[in-house]
């Protein structure tokens, strides 16, 4: 099988500049040959054309850069379907979580019935009703659910993108009043830090992937490496204190890789600019060669 890699160097869903540059800084720190060595067939289809925020205005407050931002997935979702059409695995290198409405619609175009692990900090859950930022990687998983901006709810077509019984998101500790309420009223599960903290990663996952393998076949992984505690992961644009371990996030990503159904996995959100020697994007490799299999013995 084919591992076949899109960079998605995208910076508009968010104000701080920087995670743009995470496609090149994931493959600096040696993502193609790590997963070649693992058996894999490596195919780089290069970054997407993705405009920088310097050439751009800010139309509508409440929904940054809408119009870029939906192009941008509008290429995306193509790709990813062709990718899973042809039998091989997406890999999408972020940019900014926006680029989940990109893949999840890219998903939901191939045919598959995928379950879905999301493993942030945040819900992503908002829309230009409950956003406080107006930033659209706030947004991804409401939109793939249906819930948002016409503009980027259409890609790939009007219908919902995800199965709300089959997503699970792994990690959160911070969301927006009416984001939560949004959530709540979802059939998404959601495991906090404090899920985490009480039952353990091992169990968290094992319910995760459940809930994510009922009745489809297979997981996407969705990783905004803010997931993970600032104090191992210092380059991401969003840093949220406690969260998860080093630890913690391989043994999440070996869990998943033992069931043998990722179908295709996001690692987003990697900011070059706040790392430390590129310590982040070598974290995020890592967990990618986890998630495909990679074994300590
Ligand atoms: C916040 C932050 N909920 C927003 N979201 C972030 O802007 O909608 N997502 N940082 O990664
Ligand atoms: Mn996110
Ligand atoms: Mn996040
Ligand atoms: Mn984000």
């Amino acid at each position: 099988r084919v591992i076949r890699i899109i960079g998605v160097p995208i910076d508009l869903g968010a104000d701080r500049r920087g995670v743009d540059m995470g496609p090149s800084a994931m493959r600096y720190a040696g993502l193609n040959a790590e997963l070649l060595r693992l058996g894999w067939k490596v195919e780089d289809l290069g970054n997407l054309e993705v405009p920088i925020p310097e050439t751009r205005e800010i139309n509508n407050k409440l929904l940054k850069y809408l119009e870029e931002i939906a192009k941008v997935n509008e290429q995306l979702h193509l790709k990813v379907a062709e990718v899973i059409k042809e039998g091989g695995v997406p890999l999408i290198l972020g940019g900014d979580h926006s680029l989940g409405i990109g893949s999840l619609a890219g998903l939901a175009l191939s045919g598959r019935r995928f379950g879905l692990i999301w493993f942030d900090t945040h819900g992503d859950y908002n829309s230009s009703v409950t956003t406080n930022s107006g930033n659209i990687h706030g947004m991804p998983l409401a939109v793939a659910n249906g819930i948002g901006a016409k503009e980027l709810t259409s890609i790939g077509g009007e219908q919902k993108k995800i199965r709300e019984e089959n997503t699970v998101i792994i990690g959160a500790r911070d969301m927006d009043p009416e984001e939560r309420e949004m959530l709540r009223r979802s059939k998404i599960t959601v495991f906090t830090m404090n899920d985490i903290d009480q039952r353990g990663m091992k169990e968290v996952v094992h319910e995760a992937i459940r809930r994510a393998s009922l009745e489809t076949d297979g997981i996407h992984v969705s990783f905004d490496l803010d997931v993970i505690d600032p104090l191992e992961a210092p380059g991401v644009g969003t840093p949220v204190a406690g969260g998860i371990t080093y630890r913690e996030a391989h043994l999440a990503m070996e869990l998943i890789a033992e069931t043998g159904l990722l179908i295709s996995m996001d690692m987003v959100e990697v900011n070059p600019i706040l790392d430390y020697k590129n310590k982040t994007a070598e974290l995020a490799v890592g967990l990618i060669c986890s998630a495909f299999g990679k074994r300590i013995y």
